[in-house]
């Protein structure tokens, strides 16, 4: 007998509010450093100035057309929606001691909209973006003063929206900050390892006060990490290649181990003290780990192949995770490795390494979507694509691991967060937006958003094996 995607699965899509948004000073919001990013988050910072342009300016003005864009997933199904909180709304600067009201009822409006439709949202605290003020005038995660900060932040989100939100994410991708520091931790390019890690010590501390305050606040709520769900494979089964492979899906896996178990573990002491780095960390700061997550939750893209040759892996250098390419493996357009089975594998690896419930935030293919003569968008290619990752996650389900959900990533297109392009599409629904910042802003149902309506509609049944 098979065994079927859950009663109560959520089904749905999953958003970041500065990959969307638009409105980027509407609203009195303050200035964020993915505004200071208009190249994406691998690249160089860019002072704003008046009259400057970015496509994430507008994005796709999901700030005014909400409501349309809601219904649209309503009409497919949806049952969730994970969106984020763009903390420069709430906290234009980050150090006020009042949060701004505007930015406060913006959210509550979108968030009654979603309730309309029995979407139940759920919400990142920082997708990738903080305000700006905080880097300027604190040097970012470095300065423990973030902690309370962003505890103040938290707190307010968590209070104003109470009987609204019940699901809760902290930091998106927590684990992506020593790739990208100034996203991750607000620290500029040129930063040594030592202050890196001080930093996301910060930043996990203040994780677990925001899991303290969401249980404090919303009893009923449920709040969990979110780590970038990379998965490292050895290139060779040589033990040095094997060996190599643990110790870099640990460096991946530390940040879930911190949030799951409570405290840094043995290897991550180990590592910092072979690379003579000294984390200043108080009594109080080891009381805040103890606050553990609900839930992993995590993004699923690729895999990638890990050598303990040095030559090879740095000839061979492939898609951002920044690993060897796996020679039994198709890309992406992007050079993103396409791993099914890799879903199903980092499911297990998970729920094996933590027993706590999981939830696939995002996954989904980014490709040149170009509309026909009649203008219908078939992405057949999308739908393989997705069809074949759910499978896996049914199969992990069989396996006995606890899934709560799944919202794949950009179900209408947006900018993409690497290099903030919009010929990225991720898309069931099509923006009419270009490159150039041209186009209608008008959004068209692709062929994948029928075969969406209907995994929904059938909870899972109809995606093939
Ligand atoms: C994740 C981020 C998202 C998203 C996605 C796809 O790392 O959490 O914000 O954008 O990757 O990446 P990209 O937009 O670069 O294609």
């Amino acid at each position: 007998m098979r065994v079927e995607f859950p009663d109560g699965f959520l089904w749905g899509g999953a958003l970041a509010a500065n990959q969307v948004e638009g409105a980027w000073q509407e609203g009195g919001k303050g200035i964020s450093t993915s505004d200071m990013l208009p190249d994406g988050i691998f690249g160089p910072v860019t002072q704003r100035k008046p009259g400057d342009w970015s496509i994430k300016d507008v994005a796709i003005d999901f700030y005014h057309r909400y409501p349309q864009d809601i219904a649209l997933f309503a009409e497919m199904g949806f049952t969730c929606l994970r969106v984020s909180i763009a903390w420069a709304r709430i906290f234009p600067q980050g150090d006020e001691l009042q949060p701004n009201e505007a930015g406060l009822a913006w959210y509550d409006a979108l968030f009654d909209e979603l309730l309309r439709f029995q979407i139940q949202p759920m919400v990142t605290l920082s997708h990738y973006e903080m305000p700006w003020g905080l880097v300027e005038n604190y040097g970012g995660w470095g300065n423990r003063k973030l902690i309370e900060l962003f505890e103040r932040y938290a707190r307010t989100v968590f209070t104003r929206y109470h009987h609204k939100v019940k699901l809760w994410l902290t930091f998106n991708e927590i684990n992506m900050s020593l790739h990208a520091p100034l996203t991750g931790v607000g620290l500029p390019a040129g930063c040594t390892e030592a202050e890196i890690y001080q930093a996301i010590h910060h930043q996990l501390v203040a994780s677990g006060l925001a899991v303290k305050a969401c249980h404090e606040i919303i009893p009923d709520a449920k709040i969990g990490n979110m780590l970038l769900g990379g998965l490292a494979y050895p290139l060779t089964c040589k033990p040095v290649d094997v060996f190599a492979t643990l110790q870099e899906n640990r460096s991946w896996l530390f940040f879930g181990d911190v949030q799951c178990r409570g405290a840094w573990p043995g290897y991550m002491q180990r590592y910092l003290r072979d690379n003579g780095i000294t984390l200043h960390m108080t009594a109080e700061d080891q009381a805040a780990l103890r606050h553990t997550v609900d839930f992993v939750s995590f993004s699923y893209y690729m895999t990638g192949c890990v050598t303990a040759d040095s030559a090879l892996a740095a000839k061979q250098r492939g898609n951002i995770l920044n690993m060897v390419p796996n020679p039994h493996l198709e890309s992406s357009e992007w050079g993103w490795q396409i791993d099914p089975i890799g879903l199903r594998t980092l499911l297990n690896t998970l729920w094996d390494r933590y027993q706590k419930p999981l939830f696939i935030v995002e996954n989904g293919l980014g490709a040149q979507d170009k509309p026909g003569d009649d203008g219908r968008i078939d992405d057949g290619y999308r739908i393989s694509y997705l069809n074949d990752h759910l499978a896996q996650v049914r199969q992990a389900i069989a396996d006995g691991v606890e899934v709560m959900g799944y919202t794949c990533w950009g179900p209408i297109d947006l900018i993409s967060a690497s290099k903030a392009e919009v010929s990225k599409r991720y898309g069931f629904i099509y923006v009419d937006l270009q490159p150039d910042g041209s186009g209608s802003l008008q959004r068209s149902r692709k062929q994948s958003f029928y075969w969406y309506q209907q995994v929904i509609a059938s909870n899972g049944r109809s995606v093939t094996p």
